[in-house]
């Protein structure tokens, strides 16, 4: 499991853009994990879609993540599978995929991380760090409840929601070390580009933090 630039995509980014060569640019760009995250695509265009990132992915050694179906995410043998709050819940996913993949799971509160921590999961998922446009109903927890998040969970913290190049400092400063981006990489037309100022700024960021002595 290596969540440390992990890319969400989401149907908006893809209405005129080829879905393959994209993400193979932020591959080339230092993504370490892709999440194939669909919510208008039919099941057997998911399906084939998913095998061929399973190719790209493996090349690529990053890893491979299905949001919402534990079925798919078995089918294409990825690495992970990610559901939510409306999903089938957790312990029923892993009755489903077994220890055959890593699970997670997004919570948006630190009263919720508490509850999550008893959970059959592997990582947390834990936003919206920042307002965003890519999820409609987004709560918005903020970076000093990231932070906390970081101190209290047992699991691996990703943060997401909003976190734009820009804010990748911040969002390494909290301590946490996995970030998940959606239009902070494909919102940007060079995709290559936006990925690689991404591993530029968490680096850096890790650099001065070591310089510091905060490391
Ligand atoms: N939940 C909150 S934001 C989000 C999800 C699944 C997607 C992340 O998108 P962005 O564009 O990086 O805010
Ligand atoms: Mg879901």
């Amino acid at each position: 499991m290596n969540l440390t630039l992990y890319l969400i995509t989401d149907d908006r980014y893809f209405k005129d853009r080829d879905l393959f060569k994209t993400v193979e640019e932020a591959l080339q760009g230092g993504i370490t994990a892709v999440q194939y995250r669909f919510k208008t695509k039919d099941t057997r265009q998911m399906y084939e879609e998913l095998l061929k990132l399973r190719d790209i992915t493996k090349r690529y050694g990053a890893d491979l993540v299905v949001n919402d179906r534990p079925d798919l995410a078995l089918a294409v043998e990825a690495d992970g599978v990610h559901v939510g709050k409306e999903d089938m819940p957790p312990e029923a996913v892993r009755k489903v995929v077994g220890d055959r993949m890593y699970v997670g799971y997004t919570v948006n509160s630190l009263e919720d991380l508490e509850r999550a921590q008893e959970l059959p999961i592997d990582y947390i998922g834990f936003g919206s760090v920042y307002p965003t446009s890519t999820k409609d109903s987004y709560r918005l927890v903020g970076l000093d409840a990231l932070a906390e998040a970081v101190r209290v969970s047992k699991k691996p913290i990703v943060a997401i929601g909003g976190i734009m190049p820009y804010r990748v400092p911040d969002v390494i400063k909290t301590g946490c070390r996995n970030i998940a981006m959606s239009s902070g990489i494909l919102g940007f037309a060079d995709v290559r580009k936006a990925t690689l100022e991404v591993k530029r700024a968490y680096q850096e960021t890790m650099r001065q933090l070591m310089l510091m002595g905060r490391l």
